[in-house]
């Protein structure tokens, strides 16, 4: 033993520490789909290597954990419901951000932060053999966590639903208030955890390692995979799922559907949306189109509400699409064999899945991170096309209904890139991939 380098000595006693104890991981996601499922999808890998897992949620949100509760013992899953700290800019009866505009962000972050002192209870009221090695927060919420994990000698571990190339980004941008206490908390914190694959952006995840964290620890972990491939992930849906997937098996094409869907937070306009109908309708293309429930035109006067779907428009196409109001099963779409591109805002959790799916992506960025995953990916990569501008711009129907029924075509120019790239990716999260062992490195981690 007195020969070994020092770093094989701290590797041996890793791995003993990987093959004896496992930790207690206190996981406490934030309520906004685009990080709380990718968030869990972290935390089925975790339970996997044998971690307990206690997450914190609010009565809302639970019901995102019966995926989890489905596959795992109650002797290793558990969860904490807090009630949602009331805020008078959040509307009684709110407890997740997409349920608001992104705007209402920083209300949403105040409010949680009003689960630190019924958090700190509930460790107090904990026998000492009960309390979690660790905390894995989502990392909007890490200024409030790491003065909790500090009280308890925890450690405060971060999880960010977004790539290294948007975190140099956010890094870099000169004093926000908000994202000044989210940036020096995570940076004060044992370490990041990030849903990239390390051979996608090696340079950018070394540069931000280097140059943002004093800590130096960032464990690249995607793409991360649903928990339940085909299950509704917390939503209410027009269509049951069950509809939407003998719809597809009648395809009789593969890679002929075109996939329509804007994540969980953005909602087209009226001029948007008739648009994008129309692009539809001209280029033919079979289709499925997930349309935000909120999607509608708030009439003057009386308040009413009326859908912003043109007239006429889905009984015109009902032999070629399915529209979807509300939740659609995003990743049970994006991996069926009948759909072959994607018509996406680039929501990096979206994005991701569809590069798991194997579905070529057309892009419309709209807001917060979309715009730099759509330079990554389009303009760098060459693996996507861009298709929309943002979020007040309208695209040409006719220009877009070309690209559409291009997208179906095995000939499209991005593919072959595409699906190279892919490869390197679910080859990362493969038994022996960069993915694949910082998970297990993760959890080695969180028990020294
Ligand atoms: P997505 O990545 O699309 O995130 P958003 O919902 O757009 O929200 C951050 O998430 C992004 O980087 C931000 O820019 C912001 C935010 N889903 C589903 O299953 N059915 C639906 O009808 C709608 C959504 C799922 C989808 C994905 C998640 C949304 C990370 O965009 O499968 O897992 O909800 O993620």
């Amino acid at each position: 033993m007195e020969n070994c380098s020092n770093d094989n000595f701290q590797v041996i006693i890793k791995r003993i520490m990987t093959t004896m104890k496992k930790p207690h991981i206190l996981v406490v996601p934030f309520p906004q789909s685009g990080h709380m499922l990718p968030h869990l999808d972290l935390t089925h890998q975790l339970l996997l290597r044998g971690a307990t897992v206690t997450v914190l949620v609010t009565p809302q949100t639970d019901p995102y954990l019966d995926p989890l509760r489905s596959l795992h013992s109650p002797e290793h899953f558990k969860t904490l419901v807090l009630p949602f700290p009331s805020h008078p800019s959040i509307p009684s009866g709110v407890e997740t951000l997409q349920q608001l505009p992104l705007e209402a962000l920083p209300h949403m972050l105040e409010a949680l932060s009003g689960l630190h002192d019924p958090l700190v209870d509930f460790l107090n009221h904990q026998p000492p053999w009960a309390l979690p090695d660790v905390i894995l927060g989502g990392a909007f919420l890490s200024p409030w966590i790491n003065k909790a994990a500090d009280a308890f000698s925890l450690k405060s571990i971060y999880f960010l639903p977004i790539n290294a190339h948007m975190i140099s980004i956010l890094w870099d941008v000169e004093h926000r208030s908000f994202f000044d206490e989210m940036e020096a908390a995570t940076t004060a914190s044992y370490g990041l955890v990030v849903n990239t694959f390390y051979e996608l952006e090696s340079e950018m995840v070394e540069f931000v390692r280097t140059k943002y964290l004093t800590h130096h620890r960032i464990w690249t972990v995607g793409p991360l995979l649903a928990v339940k491939a085909g299950a509704d992930r917390g939503g209410q849906s027009s269509l049951p799922a069950e509809k939407v997937l003998a719809w597809l098996d009648a395809c009789s094409e593969d890679n002929s559907v075109v996939y329509i869907a804007f994540g969980s937070q953005i909602r087209l306009t009226e001029e948007q949306t008739a648009a994008l109908a129309a692009a539809l309708e001209a280029s033919g293309v079979r289709f499925i189109w997930a349309v935000r429930d909120a999607a509608k035109k708030v009439n003057s006067g009386d308040n009413s509400e009326e859908d912003v779907m043109p007239a006429g428009f889905e009984e015109r196409v009902k032999d070629k699409g399915l529209v979807i109001r509300g939740w659609a099963p995003q990743t049970m779409i994006l991996g069926h064999r009948a759909v072959g591109s994607y018509l996406t805002h680039l929501g990096w959790g979206s994005a991701l899945e569809g590069m798991v799916g194997g579905v070529v992506m057309l892009a419309w960025p709209m807001q917060a991170d979309h715009f730099s995953n759509a330079e990554m990916l389009v303009d760098e990569l060459g693996v996507a096309v861009r298709v929309g501008e943002n979020k007040d711009s309208v695209p040409d129907s006719g220009k877009l209904a070309r690209v559409l029924a291009d997208s179906v075509k095995d000939d499209f120019p991005v593919r072959a890139r595409f699906m190279k790239l892919r490869e390197k990716g679910m080859e990362a999260i493969k038994e022996g991939g960069s993915s694949y062992n910082n998970l297990d490195d993760l959890v080695a981690e969180m028990c020294v």
